[in-house]
């Protein structure tokens, strides 16, 4: 196993759409490995691979209490339930210490391809649902900042450049 870099707003990596993975293959295991470490080391809840710089449509996530229920999500699509939407105050490992309000829908329908390559569907609300979003808006080069208005963004942009300075 082995520790990734995350990526940070705004890096141009992070915009590159990813590509669906052909086959779970001992290389997707060991990349799904090793972002359960990097999301565990950084008390994360969700990452997708986007954000460690590889291109691929792999997500990782634990939303439990205990952090011991580790989802994997390869190749995910979802399917609209309920388009009401609820506001979550969403978070980001790519836009560290920064948390706003997201509107998406509230009950979506996961289909994916799990660690040993199997299709499986899961019905998701709350959490587990704005989460899912939350990783394959990344898979597509969106981040939770691009629902904010230009002006917060940009706060966010400029206070993360001189965190970083
Ligand atoms: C996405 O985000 C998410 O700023 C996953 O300093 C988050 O795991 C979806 C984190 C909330 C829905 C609701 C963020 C850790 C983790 C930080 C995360 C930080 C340390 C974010
Ligand atoms: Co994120």
């Amino acid at each position: 196993m082995a520790r990734l870099n995350i990526l940070e707003y705004p890096h141009p990596r992070l915009r590159i759409k990813a590509e669906p993975v052909a086959v779970v293959d001992e290389q997707i295991v060991q990349l799904v490995d090793d972002m359960f470490e990097t999301m565990e080391a950084a008390q994360g809840i969700g990452l997708a691979a986007s954000q460690v710089d590889v291109q691929k449509r792999v997500i990782v996530m634990d939303i439990s209490e205990q952090r011991d229920e580790p989802r994997v999500y390869i190749n995910p699509e979802i399917e609209v339930l309920e388009p009401d939407t609820i506001p979550y105050e969403e978070g980001c490992l790519s836009v560290p210490g920064f948390y706003e309000a997201v509107d998406r829908p509230s009950h979506v329908m996961i289909r994916a391809l799990d660690r040993e390559g199997n299709a499986f569907e899961e019905e998701a609300k709350g959490l587990l649902a704005v989460c899912i979003q939350h990783e394959i808006d990344h898979l597509e080069g969106k981040l939770f900042v691009d629902y904010l208005s230009p002006l917060k963004r940009d706060r966010i942009r400029k206070k993360l450049k001189k965190q970083r300075a």
